[in-house]
């Protein structure tokens, strides 16, 4: 499964000129990710100026442009939104009931700022998520952030062996080589499921051995903007078609989108008896 992450919250314009805004823009770019390969994409929407945001209006419009297109891709919501967001704020759009939506199971340095999920708010975002069905992608920037979603998935909260998905390589965060990567991968529940976004540099090289280890990968400019060195991506797409090569070449077939529903357990509830 090949996620494609194809705004996110801090990346701008300035920084490149093929960052998507208007929901047009991220359903055309969602589109295109998926005829390249892509079975997910994980949402952020920006206002028209592209101030960061999380309201439901744009998310909305986003997947009605999205599915009016035809295209079956899974769609994930972002719950991080940007640093400095409250959790009404970040969890309002839950309500569109996407197939998933994201969870950070943590607090993190995130470059200058400290991106914030006290225990409370998890639960928060929790509670909201198993309120309106959506499933969640436990979102891991270092080791304890496995464990504490692992807590979790043993009160009932979160149901297990769940998909989890590591950022590594942030100023902040957990480092980004394959080591790192391996050392997260023997503290998962058996079954778990899980994919890896690496940050900047670390995107392609990390997904190359998620790949070969019988990972999932997620890439898109929310994360890197770069194709190789000095050659920027004109689009999120063009970095999940180097991932289409990479796979075919390791031999690994891309998942269906009814594959890749079951794999994520999308719209499984959480088991009875939760504490939440
Ligand atoms: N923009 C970051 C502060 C997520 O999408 O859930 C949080 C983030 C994680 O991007
Ligand atoms: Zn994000």
């Amino acid at each position: 499964m090949i996620t494609a992450a194809i705004c996110g919250a801090e990346v701008t314009r300035k920084d490149t000129p093929y960052l998507p805004y208007t929901p047009q823009e991220l359903a055309d770019e969602a589109v295109r990710c998926r005829q390249a390969g892509a079975t997910m994409v994980h949402l952020h929407v920006r206002e028209p100026d592209g101030t960061p945001s999380q309201r439901a209006a744009l998310f909305a419009e986003t997947v009605a442009l999205i599915k009016g297109a035809g295209c079956d891709i899974v769609i994930q919501f972002s719950t991080g939104g940007a640093v400095g967001m409250t959790v009404e704020e970040r969890a309002d759009a839950l309500k569109l009931q996407p197939d998933m939506a994201t969870l950070t199971t943590g607090s993190v340095n995130f470059g200058e700022d400290v991106f914030v999920n006290s225990p409370p708010m998890i639960r928060a975002i929790l509670a909201r998520q198993r309120q309106f069905g959506v499933t969640p992608e436990i979102e891991c920037f270092d080791s304890g952030m496995v464990d504490a979603a692992i807590r979790l998935m043993h009160d009932g909260a979160i149901a297990a062996p769940g998909h989890f998905n590591f950022v590594l390589g942030m100023a902040g965060g957990m480092g980004a080589s394959p080591a790192h990567l391996d050392f997260l991968r023997t503290l998962l529940p058996s079954n778990a499921t899980w994919s890896v976004a690496g940050i900047g540099r670390h995107e392609l090289p990390l997904a190359a051995h998620a790949i070969q280890v019988g990972g999932h990968v997620r890439v898109g400019l929310e994360d890197n903007l770069y194709l190789r060195k000095g050659v920027l991506a004109k689009g999120s797409f063009e970095l999940v078609a180097a991932v289409v090569a990479m796979a075919q070449q390791a031999g690994r077939p891309l998942a269906t989108i009814r594959q890749a529903r079951e794999l994520l357990r999308i719209n499984v509830p959480a088991r009875a008896g939760s504490s939440i």
